[in-house]
Parts: C-alpha cells; structure tokens; sequence
C-alpha cells in the first residue's frame, strides 16, 4: 500500500446542516426502488452518499439535496452494478441498448416503458421530482448530461471487454463524462432556484470553468479510489493505471496525477474567481456551487468507507494541504483541454511586485 499524501484544496468545507436526515431518507428510497441487488444495496447505504450531496450543497434546498443524493445512490447503482460488476459491462454493444432504455425513462417519465425494471423506475421517481424543482430546461439538460455520460460509460466497457487502457489523451477526454459530474451540474442551480442566463451558459470560459471542476474531481477519485479498484477482482481504469501503462512506476504515476489536478485547480479557482466577479449574481452563484461539488467530492472520497475501505486501509489522507505541489499556470500538455488555458484571466502578479511605474528610483 502507498499513502496518498494530504492533497492541495484551496476551498473551505462546509455540510449542509439536514445531513443525518437525508443520509436515513437515501438508505429508505434504495430500499423502496430495489435499487441495485440486495448485496450491492447494502453496501451502497453504507458509503455516506447523503452526507456526499450535503458537502456539494451546503446551502441549498433541503428537497434537491435528497434528490442529488438518491440520484447519486442511484448512479452508483448504475455504475457498480451495470457498467463494472456485471456481463454487460463487457458487452458495449447490448450497454449501449440498456442506457438507451433507461434515458427513454429520464426523457418520457410519463410513458409506461420498463415498469419492471427497478433502475427504471427508479430514474423515473428522479425524473420527476427533477420536473419539480427545476424547470424544463433544466430538465432537459439533465436528460442530456446524462446521455454525454452513458455515451463514455459505452466506450469505458469497449476497452473493458478488449482489457486495454486508453491513452492520457483518450482517457481524459473519457473521464471528463464517466465520472457523472455534468449531471450533477443542473441540481446546483435548481439547489438555489435559478437558472444561468443562456448566454453565460454557453459562454466557452464557464464551459472550462465546469470541465476544470470535472477533471479535478474525477482526478482526485481516481486518486482516492485506486486502492478499492487496484484490490478488485475485475478490469479497473483510473489516471494512474492509465500513466503506468505509459511507462511510470505506481510513485511517480501517483506524483504526476497530483501534479495535474493542482494545476488545474489553481487554474479552476483564478478562473471561478474571475467569472464571479465579471459576471452575473446567478453566474456568482454558480461558480460558488462548482467550487462546493469540488471540495465537497473530497471531503466525502478522504472519509466514505468506500474508498477507506477499513478492512484493508487505503491509507488516505485525513486533511489537506494549503499549497500545491505544482502550481505552473501553463497547460498540462493534454490537447483536448489545452484551450482551458485560453480563457484564464491573466495571472495575478506575486505579492510585493512592484508595477514599472512603482520601481524605486
Ligand atoms: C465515478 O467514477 C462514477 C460515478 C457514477 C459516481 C457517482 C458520483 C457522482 C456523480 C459524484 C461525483 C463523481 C465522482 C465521485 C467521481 P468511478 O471511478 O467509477 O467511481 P468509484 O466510486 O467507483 O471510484
Ligand atoms: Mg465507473
Ligand atoms: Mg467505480
Ligand atoms: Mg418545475
Ligand atoms: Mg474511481
């Protein structure tokens, strides 16, 4: 076993206050939608998963909250028991068929379609409680982010049931949706009852602002996963297995991905900091919710028994750290993400530099 050394967070934690009760609500709800088989359920119930969407939102509607934290549940349902534990996550073709059922459920919750399948209607019970408390372009987002993550999840199984392991390139561009964080973006507006402006939504600098915050903390599961994953008896695909394959030992593949994620979450706060300040006041909220998704996905992956799996230590971190270990502001050498860089406001100068017109005579 290798230690994960504390990593860089530069965001304050915060849990929003009604965690113990949405934590029994979640346990109820899996249990009422037979979600996942009975051994799975069990040990999802136990990971945490309401305390997970009280860290990503602290301060938002206590009623989104449980939906986030059943939809998460649900996922891992999903995730656990279809894409990495059975068959069909060897079989992309037939996955493929299977996540086009469920996305007809999330799309035409009022259709009868699949009334025998639990993840169905379970997706179904999500739906409309999405329709609830979003509106119907919220909703429609939704049905998208999740269509962009069951697209990955299909590629994820091809190298799966080939047993081969994509590239950095490939792989980052794959992690940017198999990790389920675009869908978790449209509950953190409805959290707080607002909606972007469209321009600000599709305006490409809060576009990079959301992929920095996926990257970050797809990177940081990967890192806080590998033990549960590297111990587990099938195919596992993470940052670090994808770095070994490239030819570095496990240290130096660990050092590297630690590198990673802190230069793009220096980069994700300069930008976040930057559009809260230039841009609307539900811009300002937003950005304010990436950056708890971001800090409350760690606090939760440092302590869900999920990833410390207390039977066999995983030796992660109980903190972190106040400085990065790589702070370089250019971009990481991956091309599908270089333009990130593009849209950063210029770097702030180090404290104490003198402007030219400043200089001593
Ligand atoms: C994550 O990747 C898979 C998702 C379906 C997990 C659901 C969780 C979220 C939407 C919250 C944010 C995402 C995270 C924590 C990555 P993976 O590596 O299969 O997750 P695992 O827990 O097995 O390491
Ligand atoms: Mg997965
Ligand atoms: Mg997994
Ligand atoms: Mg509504
Ligand atoms: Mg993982």
């Amino acid at each position: 076993m290798i230690a994960v050394p504390p990593l860089f967070s530069p965001i304050p934690p915060a849990i929003h206050p009604r965690y113990a009760a949405i934590e029994a609500h979640t346990t109820a709800w899996a249990e009422a939608h037979r979600i996942g088989s009975a051994e799975l359920r069990q040990r999802l119930v136990r990971h945490e998963i309401g305390a997970f969407a009280s860290r990503v939102i602290p301060l938002g509607c206590e009623e989104v909250v449980q939906t986030l934290a059943d939809f998460v549940l649900w996922l891992f349902g999903l995730d656990d028991g279809v894409c990495e534990e059975s068959s069909l996550g060897q079989r992309p073709g037939d996955l493929s068929g299977a996540l086009h059922r469920l996305l007809r459920v999330a799309q035409a919750p009022e259709a009868p379609l699949w009334l025998d399948d639990p993840l169905a209607n379970g997706l179904r019970d999500l739906r409309r409680r999405i329709d609830r408390w979003g509106t119907a372009s919220q909703a429609a987002r939704w049905v998208g982010c999740l269509r962009e993550y069951a697209f990955s999840v299909v590629w994820e199984a091809s190298h799966r049931s080939a047993n081969t392991v994509p590239d950095l390139e490939d792989y980052t561009l794959m992690r940017l949706y198999d990790g389920a964080t675009t869908v978790v973006f449209p509950l953190l507006e409805m959290a707080h009852g607002y909606e972007l402006p469209q321009q600000e939504r599709d305006h490409r600098a809060v576009r990079a602002a959301e992929e920095m915050a996926s990257f970050v903390i797809t990177w940081d599961n990967d890192i806080f996963s590998d033990h549960k994953e590297r111990a587990g008896e099938g195919y596992y695909l993470n940052v670090l297995r994808v770095l070994e394959a490239e030819g570095l030992s496990h240290d130096k593949a660990m050092t590297a991905a630690i590198a990673q994620r802190d230069r793009v979450l220096c980069a994700f706060v300069r930008l976040v900091d930057h559009l809260a300040e230039v841009g609307s006041p539900q811009l300002r909220q937003y950005v304010g919710g990436l950056k708890s998704f971001v800090r409350g996905s760690q606090d939760w992956g440092i302590s869900s028994i999920r990833y410390t799996t207390p039977d066999d230590p995983a030796g992660l971190p109980m903190v972190f750290s106040d400085t990065p270990t790589d702070d370089r502001p250019e971009p990481l050498g991956i091309d599908a993400i270089a333009w990130w860089w593009d849209v950063l406001p210029p770097a702030a100068l180090p404290a104490g530099t003198l402007l030219p017109t400043q200089q001593p005579r």
